[in-house]
């Protein structure tokens, strides 16, 4: 396959190359992609280099695949020049996620959607990947009624002028700021800008995103998103309820079986996950499961995820594994 990784400079575009060559996609020739002030650069992958090129310069190049993290607006303007010129998009930002001629798809869930006519596949949101891991084979079990997130988000969700805000801080420099605020020592209730419902969109991304990739509009969500001064991941207090009523051990079982998920779950042992820990993991790891004993059918659980591995680039790479599997590019 020959792959284009568009962003291939940034936080996320890093991960993408080194997952990619941990999981041995089969690249036959690697088109790294940036904005022109990296044009020219080089970037290293399975120990050989290759020279940044333009995105013009990419479309010309016709990948079979191009990994899109750059952006909504590079997405918007460049994926369906890729598109045109016969190269699969799976594109990593929230541009199409909502366009009701593109899949969003998270493999373990819905890549059997996928067809050959699929040109430009959204990869979700951080957030909302690691959630409906945990929600989809539950809600097949249970049917969901509502889901109340409360997030607590990773600085690399914002990218690298985030992780400089909060290092410079640390050292007591005054630098640039990522946030309205500072973020050392302090909790902020506002990823991305807000919407005119007084939600964040990182919240609605919650909701609009879950039902779409679960394939369920009746399931209600309603979340508040929170940045804290955390770089390994992502964590999520969950409350679901359902329809009908499930014993807390079958639940485990059913996560325990689950692919891609872990449970770590076991209060005697103080075993839960946190995103310390799950850094640098592909998996989403659950525990904390729990009765909600104020409402019938109602669970308790936390989350928690690498967001730039499952909740980025992994994702968008089993996407393409997927493709590859079934020849559909
Ligand atoms: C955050 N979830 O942590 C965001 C980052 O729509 O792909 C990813 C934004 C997106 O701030």
């Amino acid at each position: 396959m020959k792959v284009a990784v568009v962003g291939a400079t940034g936080m996320v575009g890093e991960v993408m190359l080194k997952v990619l060559a941990e999981r041995n996609f089969p690249v036959t020739e690697l088109i790294p992609v940036a904005s022109e002030k990296s044009v020219g650069k080089e970037i290293e992958f399975k120990g050989k280099k290759y020279k940044v090129v333009g995105l013009q310069s990419a479309v010309d190049m016709k990948a079979d695949i191009a990994l899109f993290s750059a952006g909504g607006e590079t997405s918007l303007a460049w994926a369906p020049k890729f598109a045109a010129a016969g190269t699969t998009v799976i594109d990593n930002s929230s541009a199409w996620r909502m366009d009701p001629t593109k899949k969003l798809v998270v493999p373990e869930i819905n890549a059997s959607e996928l067809t050959k006519d699929d040109k430009i596949i959204a990869n979700p949101n951080c957030s909302t990947i690691q959630m409906v891991m945990v929600l989809a084979p539950l809600h097949k079990k249970y049917n969901i009624k509502r889901v109340v997130v409360s997030t607590y988000q990773s600085i690399t969700g914002t990218g690298v002028k985030a992780v400089r805000q909060l290092e410079n801080e640390y050292a007591g420099i005054q630098g640039e700021m990522a946030y309205k605020y500072q973020i050392h020592r302090n909790a902020i209730p506002q990823c991305d800008s807000f919407e005119d419902n007084g939600y964040t969109k990182e919240e609605m991304k919650l909701v609009r995103e879950t039902q779409k990739i679960i394939g369920d509009k009746s399931i209600a969500v309603t979340a508040t998103a929170i940045r804290i001064p955390v770089v390994g991941g992502h964590s999520e207090a969950v409350n679901v309820e359902f329809s009908n009523d499930f014993d807390v051990n079958e639940v485990r079982n059913i996560l325990h079986h689950t692919d891609g998920v872990t449970v770590q779950d076991n209060n005697d042992t103080y075993t839960y996950p946190m995103p310390l820990y799950a850094q640098g993991k592909d998996d989403v790891f659950v525990g904390r499961i729990r009765r909600d004993e104020s409402q019938a059918n109602s669970l308790n659980m936390w989350i928690v995820s690498d967001n730039l591995r499952k909740g980025a680039a992994t994702n968008t790479i089993q996407i393409a594994e997927y493709l590859v599997a079934h020849k559909l590019v």
